[in-house]
């Protein structure tokens, strides 16, 4: 029998649009779902009951989830869920906007809001998207790659001018290779004492990852961010790790939406796929991750 202090608890981890909003709408979906064989159901939701009806509503009628909107999305997230394979877990959005975890990454250090969630997990899923992704750029490309970040920054409602002198290096510049890893160093150093750290990486969009011949999540892993493939291949000890590629809004709500509409159930429209290529339940990653 599960007790509090045995649940096993999964921090949900991503940077700003990595896809974390979109995956607890369709996790909670699937929770909370009429079907019986659905593998894992809702046991307690601990959050703002508005905010999570939010994000369902658009999940359930094929729209974006709102984007991040400041205060409602600073505050913690638990769900506590049970699957057969597994019993009963809590899981845990500490900072669904991404944004202190940027800071624990760019300021060096672990923002309060942080510590106490930080301080005993041990599963951490770690969710980055594939077009949203900084990438490693090389020095010819870098005023074009200036130009792309501000463009992007316009286009979700912001004006900001990254930096008027393109020679300066700022924050946001940071390859999301380079920050994945400086986060996970830090959760393996002081002034937490954990010696392990299981960890899954979610491949978010997963369906837009098309390439012929198709590329499997390990394989992308491994070419769009290297450094942190290389980091959890060199602390096999440290970092027990698995890759999945997830699909929560089940297709491109443009170009699929009659495909996805056409579905018996919301549900059903959300796959994973495991490191390898295999498709397997949306549910699977977090599952594995707790599986002993
Ligand atoms: N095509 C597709 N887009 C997705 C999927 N999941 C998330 N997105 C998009 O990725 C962007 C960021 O998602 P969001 O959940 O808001 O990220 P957050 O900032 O980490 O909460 C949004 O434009 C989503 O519509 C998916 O499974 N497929
Ligand atoms: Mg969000």
């Amino acid at each position: 029998m599960n007790t509090v202090s045995t649940t096993k608890c999964i921090l949900v981890a991503g940077f700003p649009d990595a896809g974390k909003s979109t995956m607890l709408a369709a996790l909670y979906g699937i929770a909370t779902d009429s079907n019986p064989n659905r593998p894992i159901r809702l046991v307690k939701y601990d959050g703002d009951s508005g905010y999570i009806q939010t994000l369902l509503d658009a999940w359930q009628r094929l729209n974006p989830v709102p984007r991040n909107t400041g205060a409602t999305e600073q505050h913690p997230i638990s769900l506590r869920l049970a699957a057969d394979r597994v019993g009963e877990f809590e899981l845990s959005l500490v900072d669904i906007a991404g944004e202190l975890f940027r800071q624990l990454v760019i300021g060096s250090h672990v923002p309060q809001e942080l510590l106490p969630k930080l301080d005993d997990v041990e599963s951490i899923a770690l969710v980055v998207h594939p077009m949203n992704l900084i990438p490693h750029e090389l020095i010819e490309n870098w005023e074009g790659f200036v130009a792309s970040l501000e463009a992007k920054e316009n286009a979700s409602g912001g004006a900001k001018k990254l930096t008027p002198d393109p020679k300066k290096w700022i924050p946001d510049f940071m390859p999301s290779d380079v920050s994945a890893i400086v986060m996970l160093h830090s959760l393996l150093t002081k002034p937490f004492a954990r010696r392990k750290i299981r960890l899954v990486v979610m491949i978010s969009a997963w369906e837009l990852v098309v390439q012929q011949p198709p590329i499997t999540p390990a394989a992308w892993l491994a070419d769009r961010m290297p450094l942190l493939s290389q980091m959890i291949h060199n602390n096999e000890d440290k970092i027990i790790a698995d890759v999945f590629g997830v699909s929560a809004q089940g297709g491109d709500y443009n170009t699929q939406r009659e495909e996805l509409a056409a579905k018996s159930s919301r549900a059903e429209t959300c796959f994973a796929v495991t490191a390898s290529g295999d498709r397997v339940h949306f549910c699977e990653p977090l599952i594995c991750l707790l599986v002993e």
